[in-house]
């Protein structure tokens, strides 16, 4: 009896802390900063309210039908012969199957409007970003500006940006919440994401696949800024003394390392996305490992200045 007093008071307290206890939590999943980031929510609520018209139903009348037939009320109904009931039947089954077609509609819809392939339409043009994830860091290429960046990555806001992403080591998963979608960063796979920061700010990005002991320093702050503010942030990378390509800084770069700090690269050639994504196509059929690595970078180098000619 006491025990169950105290339980019942701890219930209570509980219940009333839970607003407090909640007050300081904000999720990036329904606070989105981006357009991509906003369909979802509405997604992830429209399906979600979906599901409660059966939920909730269901846990109330498991409450009113247990207080109701309790052992004690006399007043309830004894039926021990009942078997069947056809309005209950059409309402368990038809309800349900009107909730999972509409489901599938919408299903169907979405996963086409927010295919992470698609082009968004803004009144800016697409601005390439290509995104490597390494043991354990991030490292973002940006081909037009000739400038990389390691565990920082900046965009101009209300402009689509088209990450291409691929991994220099293992699989990851590239994610930033507040925008939207997270794809897969596999090596030798050149992976699309079309995303797009309607709000300025700072946001944060990760990896959501786990990749090994260094995984949890695998952290990125993503910068949406005004234009001019994006021009500064260029400039800033470009001040920066360090040089990389595949073949001077890259392979230090790619060495494992945990909690990376953040690196500027001012001079970057564009092919260095290609050089690692084809560092892994290109094959090694016998030999596995470093060695192999450099010969076939070697030798798809030979290809792509073929090709550049
Ligand atoms: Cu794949």
């Amino acid at each position: 009896m006491r025990k169950k007093s105290y339980l019942r008071a701890l219930g209570i307290l509980l219940t009333l802390a839970l607003p407090l206890l909640l007050a300081g939590c904000s999720s990036a999943l329904m606070d989105p900063k981006g357009q991509v980031g906003e369909e979802q929510r509405t997604l992830i609520i429209t399906a979600f309210a979906l599901m409660l018209i059966v939920v909730v139903p269901v846990i109330v009348m498991t409450l009113l039908f247990a207080y109701r037939y309790r052992r004690g009320n006399d007043e309830a109904e004894y039926k021990p012969n009942w078997a069947h009931s056809t309005a209950i039947e059409v309402v368990v089954w038809f309800i349900p199957c009107v909730i999972i077609v509409v489901l599938a509609i919408l299903t169907y819809y979405t996963s086409h409007s927010l295919d992470p392939m698609k082009p968004i339409e803004a009144d800016a043009d697409a601005m390439e970003i290509q995104a490597v994830s390494l043991d354990w860091k991030w490292l973002f290429i940006y081909p037009e500006q000739g400038i990389a960046t390691v565990n920082e990555v900046a965009m101009p806001e209300d402009t689509p940006i088209r990450f291409r992403i691929s991994s220099g080591s293992v699989m990851n998963s590239f994610f930033i919440p507040a925008l939207g979608t997270q794809i897969y960063a596999m090596a030798g796979m050149d992976s699309n994401l079309h995303l797009i920061a309607n709000e300025q700010g700072v946001y944060d990005g990760r990896s959501t696949n786990y990749s090994g002991a260094g995984f949890s320093g695998m952290t990125f702050k993503a910068h949406a800024l005004s234009s001019e503010d994006f021009q500064a942030w260029v400039g800033k990378v470009k001040a920066s003394p360090d040089s990389l390509s595949f073949d001077q800084g890259y392979p230090a770069l790619a060495e494992p390392s945990r909690n990376a700090p953040v690196q500027y690269f001012s001079d970057v050639p564009s092919v260095l996305y290609d050089n690692i994504l084809n560092s892994f196509r290109k094959g090694m059929p016998e030999k596995h490992g470093n060695d192999g690595m450099e010969q076939s970078a070697q030798s798809k180098e030979s290809v792509n200045a073929e090709a550049a000619e």
